[in-house]
């Protein structure tokens, strides 16, 4: 594991940064600690918001084409780090280094989308009731933003939000996951870099947060910051969900998902199967996005299960560094647990275990949590299926009727994230993306729930929180709004037609 003390250096992480700290970082692939971070004074964190507040007065100002030309920047240094930040992702979160290098070219992504955004920050002009008059909305920075993010997602997420915030006219206050925040650091080194680049950013648009949930509190209680966008569990979302909204803050909550595919009599099950090795087992399940239900027709479940079946035999399970190998650990022991005890759970809820559900044994890492997925079949959508356990737990519900009583299972969860139907039959595919079908904030035809890209808003219904991030129009959750009437005559009728004196 030293290699990754020299790819620390590379991307801008020096030996007295990642030693000599109080936060433990460990890296899941065998549970050994990698860095030992220094901590985030908690006396700091006005001072630190009081930066963001002074850096928007200046940077407000700088017109939104050259705040895109920082973001355009950065992504050239992330182009450059591409490597070193996707292997600092899989060796502390465990994921294989196609998706360390995915969630890289995630970040890349946004940072070329916020780049056009930065000359696309339109309102509409609205016609006016009253002769020599016009309406017209524009939208204008909105002020710090603070990211909160996830250990699943370290660079993606961060830069999904801080490329749109920072071309919006926002600073940036970036607290990682304390499980993940390498990963963080390196692609907020990048951002750095480009600043240096870029000459004429004020001090303290971008700034880092490294510590725990105290920290995380200050952010989220402080009037100072209109905008906090946290990704994470349902339960942290109801802690800071109601905090934001006591100050009447802005929130972009991003929580659990419980994301299903619908399979139906007319699906291609050759392509449903490689849309579930993905979904289900793809970052070990541990993606917001995780496909964790299959709701799949009688008429075609015994086929299906065949095809899934043999193909989880079959799962590299290991090093998630080791090409080849598909399925890395998870991210700890308490992960573990929740796992070990969603496998219980489920068969006491009258499921039957079909495949996996125990920890796997890599024998080079008896320190690393590795599992083989499980796949459940479940009698009935019971209280288990209906929790999100971040883990490759994969539970299979039958129904036997049309595609309303597949979307009425499909629905009766309480998350809303992600959603998918496999099927060639278009009446069956329409209604399942129609007002009808899928409650979710995506709802996909003929590919899987997770792997969306940057381009469409990202987010979902229920209890995943309601908000959207990423492309489409996400930019104006960071801008705040205002609607100009401008009278351009020389009388002052008013609206309604209300006479006045
Ligand atoms: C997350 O798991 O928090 O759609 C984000 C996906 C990725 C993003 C996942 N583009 O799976």
């Amino acid at each position: 594991m030293s290699v990754i003390l020299s790819v620390f250096e590379r991307c801008g992480i020096p030996a007295t940064e990642y030693a000599g700290g109080t936060l433990s970082v460990f890296s899941p692939i065998d549970g050994s600690e990698i860095a030992r971070l220094h901590e985030t004074a908690l006396d700091d964190m006005p001072g630190i918001i009081a930066r963001s507040q002074s850096a928007f007065k200046a940077w407000r100002k700088v017109p939104a084409p050259v705040r895109g030309e920082l973001v355009r920047l950065w992504g050239e240094e992330l182009r450059a780090a591409k490597a070193d930040i996707g292997y600092i992702v899989s060796v502390e979160v465990g994921k294989i280094i196609e998706e360390g290098l995915g969630e890289v070219q995630e970040a890349i992504d946004i940072c070329d989308l916020a780049v056009g955004q930065s000359r696309q920050l339109f309102g509409k002009t609205i016609v006016s009731e009253r002769p020599g008059h016009r309406i017209m909305e524009q939208y204008h920075p909105l002020g710090p933003v603070a990211v909160i993010t996830a250990f699943n997602f370290p660079a993606a997420v961060f830069a999904w939000n801080a490329a749109i915030a920072l071309v919006c006219g926002d600073p940036v206050i970036f607290k990682p996951s304390e499980k993940s925040p390498l990963s963080g650091i390196a692609t907020f080194r990048a951002l750095e870099r480009a600043i240096q680049r870029f000459g004429q950013a004020p001090e303290g648009l971008v700034q880092l947060v490294i510590g725990t949930m105290p920290h995380g509190d200050a952010l989220v209680s402080s009037p100072d910051i209109p905008l906090v966008s946290a990704t994470g569990s349902t339960r942290m979302g109801r802690a800071v969900g109601p905090k934001v909204a006591e100050r009447f803050g802005r929130r972009i909550l991003e929580l659990g998902g419980n994301n299903a595919m619908v399979i139906t009599p007319e699906a291609d099950l050759d392509m449903a199967l490689r849309a579930i090795l993905f979904g289900a087992v793809g970052t070990a399940g541990q993606r917001c996005t995780t496909l964790r239900r299959v709701i799949v027709h009688e008429a075609v479940k015994d086929v299906l299960l065949e095809k899934v079946l043999r193909a989880y035999a079959n799962l590299a399970i290991g090093n998630p560094l080791e090409r080849g190998v598909l399925v890395g650990p998870l991210i700890d022991a308490g992960a573990f647990a929740m796992f070990e005890q969603a496998v219980a759970q489920a068969q006491d809820q009258g499921g039957t275990l079909l495949t996996g559900g125990t920890r796997a044994n890599v024998e080079q890492f008896p320190g690393g949590y590795y599992v083989t997925p499980a796949i459940i079949d479940m009698p009935a959508q019971t209280d288990v299926v209906r929790h999100e356990t971040f883990a490759p737990v994969l539970y299979i519900l039958t129904y036997s009727e049309g595609i309303e009583q597949a979307v009425e299972i499909h629905n009766d969860v309480p998350q809303g994230l992600s959603s998918c139907i496999f099927s060639n039959n278009m009446r069956e595919v329409e209604f399942f993306i129609s007002e009808s079908g899928s409650d979710c904030g995506m709802a996909n035809v003929n590919i899987g729930p997770n792997g969306a890209e940057i381009g469409g808003a990202f987010g979902g219904e229920k209890e995943t929180g309601g908000d959207r991030e990423t492309g489409s129009d996400a930019w104006k959750y960071y801008m705040r709004r205002t609607t100009n009437t401008i009278n351009y005559s020389s009388a002052l009728p008013l609206a309604q037609g209300i006479n006045f004196g």
